[in-house]
């Protein structure tokens, strides 16, 4: 770890203090205090005000019952949440995520990152994560739809355009904002179309907003290899997931002329020399909801039961399933096999551990704070069609994003280097991020 001045280090304890038991949101916050050093020491102004304790407490944070009838009569019972985090710069924004790990540390990481990651983009917003203990593996289409409108009949009451707009993360995609957004609309009787993004194309969802995540890690690769003078062509690489994120990386991987050799879920991972058949990939997953393993009896590929997918060697790793799932021994390996490039698809996927040894290695590390933008900047793109009733065509949109991630591969690298640490994305984006955050809560006063 590296260690804390006073300022910060006090800050620390205090989260500890007030957040006990939160790991992962301890894990989130050191990580960004660990880049503020520099910061701190510039520019006084944000310890007199309490800047960064601030930006570690919630505005809010809502905790509330879901319960639901399943296909056969019984009554269900899960938690929801939504940590609304930081509006300085906009409504709070960011995804929603149903996955039985999920409690109030995890919905607190994922918020705290979420608001560094929407300063990043330029884009108006503030940050905020929700979601539920909800596991939806198993459930019928008829148990989703009830469990989406019985988490909305809470939620509407705290969302709005203006005010806090949720997307997809983890086990919600386009058909749980389906049956969301069709609750919100029957209860409020508006027909809101900012008020959640990650829409179906027909009512009022953006194009590119599915493959964005995806897609806009793999452009902010593109930028990190040329400024070496390489390239996707001809290069392997190894994703992590077979969700959303994972998927469309893949697939802009492919379109780059990369090989992805291998890719995985929760049950064990699929590899390829020749490179995964997408296509197959797609419909076993997203089509069918099936296992992996099924791609990998209808495709020949191999399947590793409860192996490491970090095994498979390549040079560009893209870790794209969940947080920490990517450690210190994993690292070690990615580096003995000639990794040259690890980007965080997925949200804090490596462990503190990881960071370091890929670093004290020479691997360029990029955090998903900046990698994995493209999804909630398409999302404020899909906010700006609907503001101006306006939709726009894939090739604008992707455009859009593509012009994007390149501006925070440069911010990342300019703020770097003004701070003295060139070539960090890790301090970059969290310096980037946080003094833009910091300098409107300083314009707007102590709320
Ligand atoms: P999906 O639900 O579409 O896919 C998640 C994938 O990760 C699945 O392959 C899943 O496997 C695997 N996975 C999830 N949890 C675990 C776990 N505990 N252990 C092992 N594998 C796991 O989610 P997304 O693709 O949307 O999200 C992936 C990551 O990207 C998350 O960290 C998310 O926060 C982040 N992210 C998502 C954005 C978006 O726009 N969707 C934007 C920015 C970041 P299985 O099916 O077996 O569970
Ligand atoms: O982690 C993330 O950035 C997301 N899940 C997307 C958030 C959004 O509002 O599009």
């Amino acid at each position: 770890m590296t260690a804390l001045d006073d300022a910060l280090g006090d800050v620390y304890t205090e989260v500890l203090r007030r957040n006990p038991g939160e790991l992962e949101f301890h894990q989130a916050v050191r990580e960004v205090l660990e880049s503020l050093g520099p910061v701190v020491a510039k520019r006084p102004q944000y310890t007199d005000a309490a800047v960064i304790r601030r930006l570690c407490e919630p505005e809010r944070q809502l905790i509330f019952r879901v319960p639901w009838v399943d296909d056969a009569g019984r009554v269900q019972l899960n938690r929801g949440f939504r940590v609304e985090f930081n509006s300085a710069l906009g409504p709070y924004k960011g995804g929603l995520r149903f996955h039985p790990s999920v409690y109030l540390g995890i919905v607190k990481f994922l918020g705290f990152e979420q608001v560094f990651k929407n300063a990043l983009t330029g884009m108006p917003i503030g940050g905020g994560k929700g979601g539920s203990d909800f596991d939806p593996k198993g459930r019928s289409d008829a148990e989703i739809m009830r469990f989406c409108q019985s988490f909305m009949t809470e939620l509407y009451r705290h969302i709005g355009e203006h005010t806090d707009v949720p997307a997809g993360d983890i086990g919600v995609g386009g058909r749980e904002i389906g049956y969301l957004f069709g609750q919100y609309k029957r209860i409020t009787n508006r027909y809101e179309s900012g008020v959640l993004t990650g829409k179906g194309l027909t009512w009022g969802g953006s194009q590119v907003r599915t493959e964005a995540t995806g897609y806009g890690t793999v452009f902010f690769v593109q930028d990190v290899l040329a400024a070496r003078g390489a390239s996707f062509d001809g290069r392997r690489v190894v994703v992590s997931g077979s969700g959303n994120v994972a998927l469309y990386a893949a697939e802009k991987v492919q379109q780059l002329g990369g090989v992805v050799v291998a890719c995985s879920d929760s049950s064990g991972y699929v590899v390829d020399d020749k490179g995964i058949d997408l296509e197959l990939l797609k419909d076993v997953k997203q089509a069918r909801r099936e296992r992996i393993a099924v791609y990998a009896a209808e495709s020949g590929a191999r399947f590793v039961e409860d192996g490491s997918v970090w095994d498979v060697p390549c040079d560009v790793a893209l870790p794209c399933a969940t947080q920490n799932e990517l450690d210190g021994g994993h690292a070690e390996t990615l580096v003995r096999g000639g990794c040259v490039v690890v980007a965080e698809g997925a949200n804090m996927p490596c462990t503190p551990q990881a960071v370091r040894v890929l670093e004290s290695a020479g691997v360029v590390f990029v955090p998903g704070k900046a990698a994995n933008a493209g999804g909630v900047a398409t999302s404020a793109l899909e906010m700006q069609q609907n503001a101006s009733r306006d939709s726009w065509s894939f090739e604008h949109t992707e455009a859009r994003l593509a012009e994007i991630m390149h501006g925070i591969h440069e911010r990342c690298l300019e703020t770097a280097d003004e701070y003295g640490r060139p070539g960090s994305y890790v301090a970059g984006a969290n310096i980037a991020g946080f003094t833009q955050v910091a300098d409107a809560m300083l314009a707007l006063g102590v709320i």
